[in-house]
């Protein structure tokens, strides 16, 4: 009887083959959300891991309530959208900025300078329903990755670092109708 031991490899190898599955699955679910950042994926919301961040870290927080999964096409105009910030002020030099997405759509940070007098959240609105984003400083749009990109994906975070001058900024999310719904907050570089 060569039944146990052939039994055995062949327990062996469907755990072996079961594993490598497994990880494989693992694999693909953390590379294919950032090979693909637009499309559906497998899974719903996107995790990552960030990385150290130079300077002091100014944690930013994405959500937004409803929206177009609630079956509202128009939910992203209905100002129930936030931006905040872990911190108001920040030493002036090296910051980085690490931004997570608690909402169910996808958003971004932009870091712009606030002119004197002007109060957050007042830029005009273009007819593409966002805002003139010229002068950027730098942003975070990209899915577990540092900068730019197509927008970060929901429970997922994106991070950037730049060099900032004292003066005040506002940090906003230049998608398309969000700053209009609420998604800027102020930050002041002392
Ligand atoms: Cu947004």
């Amino acid at each position: 009887m060569t039944a146990p031991s052939l039994r055995g490899q062949v327990f062996l190898g469907a755990a072996a083959v079961i594993l490598l599955t497994a990880l494989s699955l693992v694999a693909v679910g953390v590379v294919g959300s950032v090979v693909n950042p637009g499309g559906p994926g497998f899974l719903s919301r996107t995790r990552c891991v960030a990385p150290n961040l130079p300077g002091p870290v100014v944690s930013v927080s994405l959500t937004n309530m409803g929206g177009p999964m609630m079956g509202r096409p128009h939910g992203m105009m209905d100002g129930a959208m936030r931006m905040t910030a872990n911190r108001s002020a920040v030493a002036h030099g090296t910051v980085s900025f690490l931004v997570t997405n608690g909402g169910t759509i996808s958003h971004e940070l932009v870091i712009l300078r606030l002119p004197d007098n002007q109060i957050p959240g007042t830029r005009p609105i273009g007819g593409d329903a966002k805002i003139d984003e010229s002068g950027s400083l730098g942003e975070a749009s990209n899915t577990c990755a540092d900068g730019a990109g197509q927008g970060i994906l929901p429970g997922a975070s994106g991070w950037v670092t730049v060099t900032l001058p004292p003066g005040r900024y506002e940090l906003i999310c230049n998608l398309p109708g969000h700053y209009a719904a609420g998604m800027y907050t102020q930050l002041t570089v002392n």
